[in-house]
């Protein structure tokens, strides 16, 4: 029998039998795959009813991390309750948040088969140090927690919504989100002494530090790479450009992300929308860096 919105192949052309949107998926006018042939998700490149079927019968289970740190928890209603909307509708989600204010956790409502676990950390006086810190804290809740309650995990900054369906499409072995900004205002690391360095000329894409995934194995492996690059380097007194982001930058050179996610998967809220862009799904809040950071 077929899946909902399956369709046949006949030899090479595909002929849909249940056409969702009336016209053929696929796009012209963005990259749909990488040269190692790594799928790029857009809106328009897949079936999320198909896909969504698929995954059912799997009965597969989603964590996601977020981390709320100082001041930062002002975010977590709007991320939460959006979560709620857009955030794998439908299937088994357990929100793991981090905070240093348990207290300031807002109630919100999660439907059936969703969950939320509150993480106690230590604040610091470095936004650098929260941000990079989430590496450490991710390699151990995968080898601390997860291993036997879920199969896929995606971490996020807790600055951002949602707005569009973030789902089954984003699954893979190592997930990374391509940057909404032009690479070349977001050098990578250039210094050859960090372990974070991509030399110039190098770099497929330019991938964001506030959302990334995969398997857990996958995760547990960057997270553990980037957290003992990013203390082997401050042992000997260097600070990657962006942090984790910088290390997880060299990571995905090196060990090529198996999907790329666009950047409807984390837009910026004061962007204008680029036109390859038809649906924002998630994006970055627009926030007084001086307000909220604990320092500058
Ligand atoms: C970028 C990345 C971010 C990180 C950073 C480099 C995107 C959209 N964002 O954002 O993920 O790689 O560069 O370090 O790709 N946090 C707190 N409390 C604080 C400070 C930070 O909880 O006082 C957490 C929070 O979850 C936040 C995240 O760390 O979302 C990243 O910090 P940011 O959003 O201030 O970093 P930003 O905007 O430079």
């Amino acid at each position: 029998s077929q899946l909902p919105g399956d369709s046949m192949w006949f030899g090479l052309t595909l002929v849909s039998s249940a056409p969702t949107s009336g016209s053929k998926r696929g796009r012209t006018d963005v990259v749909m795959v990488t040269p190692w042939l790594a799928p790029v998700v857009w809106e328009g490149t897949f079936n999320p009813n198909l896909l969504d079927s698929i995954y059912k019968l799997k009965n597969i289970r989603i964590a996601a991390t977020v981390f709320a740190v100082g001041k930062y928890t002002i975010f977590l209603k709007n991320f939460l309750e959006t979560a709620e909307q857009h955030f794998f509708v439908g299937f088994q989600v357990h929100v793991y948040v981090f905070t240093d204010r348990p207290l300031d956790v807002p109630q919100v409502k999660m439907s059936a088969g969703r969950q939320l676990t509150v993480r106690s950390v230590p604040n610091s006086q470095r936004w650098q140090e929260i941000s990079a810190r989430r590496m450490e804290l991710i390699q151990k809740l995968i080898e601390d927690n997860l291993h036997s309650y879920a199969d896929y995990i995606f971490c996020l900054d807790v600055d951002s919504q949602f707005h569009g369906r973030w789902g089954t499409e984003s699954l893979g072995g190592l997930v990374g989100v391509i940057h909404p900004d032009d690479r070349s205002r977001f050098p990578y690391e250039r210094r050859p002494e960090s372990r974070a360095y991509v030399a110039p000329g190098e770099g497929d894409f330019y991938y964001c530090g506030g959302a990334f995934g995969g398997t857990l194995e996958e995760v547990h492996l960057l997270t553990k790479t980037c957290h003992t690059n990013f203390i082997d380097d401050a042992k000997e007194g260097i600070e990657a450009a962006w942090q984790e982001e910088s290390h997880l930058n060299r990571y995905m050179w090196i060990n090529k992300p198996s999907k790329v996610l666009s950047p409807e998967y984390l837009w910026q809220d004061f962007k204008p929308r680029n036109p390859e862009v038809h649906l924002v799904r998630f994006s970055g809040v627009i926030k007084n860096y001086a307000a909220i950071r604990p320092n500058v």
